[in-house]
């Protein structure tokens, strides 16, 4: 049975003159089962180019965009309409009839690409708020399994109708035989939608919808937790030469991709008052804050990058030496080699579906992540020290709680966090997600 995944990003790097299964991202933990299985990715093709590329068990099949569906689809409906009211940020919400528009065709170009690449007996798994249309586009045109995970929050109806287009969302998930959320509480959130705007009728965790049943869950997603653990050893040196930059500081860590939900100004205000507070600790910690740069196209990210620009060299000129912000995207081994140098890490979100962050410095460090308790997987990591970005005051504090923190219990805080981390391994995410397809 071949399997069909629909998700905006390809799965694949470039190297050399070919290409590689991506790391660390959803395409590293799908790839096993997809090569079990053999089967397609569909994709939106970058500079909107069409064609295939072919992987072993695995071909990608890039869905060409001209430039006016990209700026409907993607910077508009996806990252103006949809994101912001995923992650309850109603002043940020944006919404025009043409991005609408937009985001229908490309639904409909993906699952047309789709099911000319899946066939007979094929199963269909669509990822994410850039295709919530497409589970009930592939039912409609013959698809008999199709399940459907979407990654960030599902927010109360009360926000959700703010949407004209609410009804039209959920009943295109409604199309699915499986959806996914990362937390019982966006599930639960879900099908009080399904049942207010769509008339679906709730049966234990299952919807009933047009003669069909919906089985709707709690499906938490980890990261790869044997490659992080090999990459340990790898790290020990880079991370050693890292901290030989910082001498006599005790390092502190934030990695995000720059978004308005991550929390990060807040978060460096938060900073800027523990070392207000507690001027004798400028001499002594480092903050570095490793922001990627995400969605330029969009103007709300423009302006948080100025923002967050003016804000960081701000503290970089009055706290010599104890901040450091790097505004790029950094590789891999070069973002987990600051995380185990650091023995702290600010993770702190406004909002946000899971987080992955916290668990891969849980995994290659020896610290321990201050958490938002408005990410998802506040619900899963214990030993974490759960925090309100919202609250300056609290997470200054915590910042110095962390760093006061006995030897004795941030060990014990690490043992239980490190058994729920394993437990949530990506590969294993994505195999149960199948299994419970069927
Ligand atoms: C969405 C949901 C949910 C960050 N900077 C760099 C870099 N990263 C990597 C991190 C991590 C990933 O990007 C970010 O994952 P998150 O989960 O933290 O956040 P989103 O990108 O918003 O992801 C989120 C996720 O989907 C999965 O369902 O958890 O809630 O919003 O792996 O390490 N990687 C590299 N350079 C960087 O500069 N290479």
């Amino acid at each position: 049975m071949p399997l069909v995944v629909l998700a905006n990003r390809e799965p694949v790097r470039r190297v050399g003159g070919g290409y590689q299964v991506a790391v660390g991202g959803l395409a590293a933990a799908l790839y096993p089962a997809i090569r079990r299985l053999g089967g397609a990715w569909i994709a939106w093709g970058p500079g909107g180019q069409g064609g295939r590329i072919e992987l072993e068990g695995l071909t990608v099949h890039r869905v060409p965009l001209s430039e006016r569906r990209v700026a409907g689809y993607y910077r508009g409906y996806a990252n103006q309409a949809l994101w912001p009211l995923m992650h309850l940020f109603l002043e940020r919400f944006r919404h025009r009839s043409g991005w609408w528009r937009d985001y229908r065709a490309v639904n409909r170009a993906f699952a047309e690409a789709a099911l000319a690449a899946g066939g007979e007996g094929a199963a269909y798994w669509v990822h994410d708020y850039h295709l919530a249309l497409a589970p009930a586009l592939l039912r409609e045109r013959g698809a008999r399994r199709v399940g459907v995970f979407w990654h960030v929050p599902w927010p109360p109806l009360e926000v959700l109708a703010v949407l004209p287009e609410a009804e039209a969302l959920v009943r295109g998930l409604l199309g699915a035989d499986l959806v996914g959320f990362h937390t019982e509480d966006y599930a639960e959130r879900f099908r009080e939608a399904a049942r207010r705007l769509a008339g679906a009728e709730v049966r234990g965790g299952a919807l009933f919808h047009r003669g069909r049943r919906v089985r709707v869950g709690a499906f938490p997603i980890g990261v790869d937790v044997a490659g992080l653990e090999a990459a340990r050893t790898r790290l020990v040196e880079r991370a050693r030469a890292i901290r030989a930059e910082h001498p006599g500081r005790r390092i502190l860590v934030g990695a995000d991709r720059l978004d308005y939900t991550k929390g990060i100004l807040e978060r460096l205000r938060a900073y800027r008052r523990f070392l207000t507070r507690r001027p004798e600790m400028a001499g002594r910690v480092v903050f570095l804050q490793l922001t990627s740069p995400s969605r330029e196209g969009v103007p709300a990210y423009r302006g948080l990058r100025a923002r967050l620009l003016r804000l960081a060299g701000a503290l970089e000129r009055r706290f010599p030496g104890a901040f450091v912000h790097r505004y790029q995207a950094l590789d891999r081994e070069e973002l987990l080699a600051h995380f185990a140098a650091a023995e702290l890490a600010l993770v702190t979100p406004l909002r946000d579906g899971m987080n992955l962050v916290a668990m891969e410095y849980a995994l290659v460090s020896q610290g321990l992540p201050l958490l938002s308790r408005f990410a998802g997987a506040a619900a899963y990591l214990p030993g974490v020290l759960l925090v309100n970005p919202y609250d300056e005051a609290g997470l200054a504090a915590a910042i110095g709680e962390g760093l006061a923190m006995p030897p004795a219990e941030r060990r014990a805080r690490r043992q239980a966090l490190l058994a729920a981390v394993r437990r949530l391994d990506a590969a294993a995410w994505a195999a149960g997600f199948l299994e419970a397809l069927g």
